[in-house]
């Protein structure tokens, strides 16, 4: 078998280049380790930037989420009991971030993919990049029990964190920086109306709580919890008694409680590895950066990691051109960095650190209250959080 480019992963970042490619009429074929069904049953991120939005728009994927994506041009910031609107939109000349969960990018990524019948393999067992440090790289993977190969030009590892691809680069080639918080966060789906119109990022003495929501029927929530938690240590019950805790009176009393549909611990991290190229492998997304999903940045990463793949391998084919395979890395770890620095900025001011004492505390309270009454402060959250332009 050969191809253009072997995409690893399925996930957002996998599915949105694939389409990218094809609309750039370049070949490419996906391998997934796990099933499609298993890919969607996984619950993560909500919010998108006006970026990630335009490239679903150009990948041919965006029908739904025009129809039933909620654009926020606002949200609120809860802390000494108290809530404060930071205006996404009047800050930023005009910008706002669309709600619209990425189970449901990922679901309409699929069918675009397959209405387009183009190629996927899922459940592809021990899958192998090949041969990247030269002109010809192979992938080569199991599926039912016999062992394939593909030739093809470029390999994109979109893999997430845990996946193959880096795993597959000798260490004294990439550098790695990471820093890991000593929390997590407990998420809870239920259907039931979210709390706010807006999402709600509550710091509070018990810690961090976070209302987010998918659509105006079904609500996501966030606690910090420790990293010994385990989802099974929380009932239903004792998730929303320790959320209503944690928000204000008016809030508490609006809260609509009901089963949980999902519930997950996730641990915070920050992790950027360099370079994000190695010869004709790029990484892309998770695979090559995690942030902790304080600033919402994870999914739209991934998403502008790709755009700029996409653009990369169309110069190449079209132009015959290097120039794009070769800026990729920096042009990507430019962006990279920025979110990194702005999802760490929003996890150390929002959440509780007991460790650090009264003093941090009451620091946080101070940069929190200042930063609601400087415009100066507020748009620079507000810059960073519908997203910075792409350059
Ligand atoms: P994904 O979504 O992890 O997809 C990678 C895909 O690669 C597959 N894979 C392999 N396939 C073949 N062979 C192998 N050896 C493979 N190893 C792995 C996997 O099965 C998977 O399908 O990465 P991608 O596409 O880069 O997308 C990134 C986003 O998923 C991620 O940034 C965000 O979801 C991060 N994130 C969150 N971001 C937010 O902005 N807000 C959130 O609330 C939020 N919650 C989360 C999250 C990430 C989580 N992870 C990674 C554990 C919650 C969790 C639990
Ligand atoms: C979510 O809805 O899952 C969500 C929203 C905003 C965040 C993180 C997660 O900052």
């Amino acid at each position: 078998m050969r191809t253009q480019v072997v995409i690893i992963g399925a996930g957002p970042a996998g599915l949105l280049l694939g389409q990218l490619l094809h609309k750039a009429g370049i070949d490419n074929i996906i391998l997934e380790r796990c099933s499609a069904a298993y890919v969607l049953g996984r619950i993560r991120a909500g919010v998108l930037e006006q970026v990630a939005v335009d490239l679903l728009a150009e990948a041919g994927a965006d029908a739904r989420l025009r129809a039933e994506g909620l654009p926020h041009e606002g949200i609120e910031l809860l802390f000494g009991g108290k809530r404060h609107r930071i205006d996404l939109h009047s800050l930023t000349g005009g910008k706002c971030v669309t709600v619209y969960g990425q189970t449901e990018v990922t679901r309409d990524l699929m069918q675009a993919r397959a209405d387009l019948g183009l190629t996927t393999v899922y459940e592809a067992v021990n899958v192998q990049p090949m041969d990247f440090e030269g002109e010809h790289p192979r992938v080569r993977y199991e599926k039912d029990g016999e062992v394939q190969e593909i030739a093809c030009d470029f390999i994109a590892g979109c893999d997430g964190f845990h996946g193959v691809c880096r795993a597959s680069v000798p260490k004294d080639r990439m550098r790695c920086f990471e820093k890991r918080y000593p929390f997590g966060w407990l998420g809870l789906l239920s259907d039931t109306p979210p709390v706010s119109e807006e999402l709600i990022y509550a710091h509070t003495e018990r810690g961090f709580a976070l209302c987010s929501q998918r659509s105006q029927t079904r609500s996501r929530y966030y606690l910090q919890v420790p990293l010994t938690d385990k989802p099974e240590d929380w009932s239903d019950a004792a998730f929303w008694a320790e959320l209503r805790r944690r928000l204000d009176p008016e809030a508490a009393e609006r809260l609509v409680t009901g089963p949980a549909l999902e519930k997950s611990i996730a641990p915070l991290r920050s992790f950027v590895t360099e370079p994000m190229r190695f010869g004709r492998m790029f990484l892309a997304g998770d695979a090559a950066h995690i942030v902790p999903p304080t600033g919402a940045k994870g999914l739209n990463l991934a998403a502008s990691d790709v755009g700029y793949l996409a653009q990369a391998l169309s110069v190449y084919y079209q132009d015959k051109s290097d120039e794009g395979i070769e800026t990729y890395s920096a042009k990507c770890l430019s962006r990279v960095w920025k979110a990194e620095r702005f999802s760490w900025w929003m996890t150390s001011l929002l959440h509780h650190f007991p460790e650090e004492g009264g003093f941090h505390a009451r620091v946080q309270e101070a940069e929190l209250d200042y930063m609601v009454h400087s415009l100066t402060a507020s748009a620079a959250l507000a810059e960073n959080y519908v997203g910075l332009a792409l350059h």
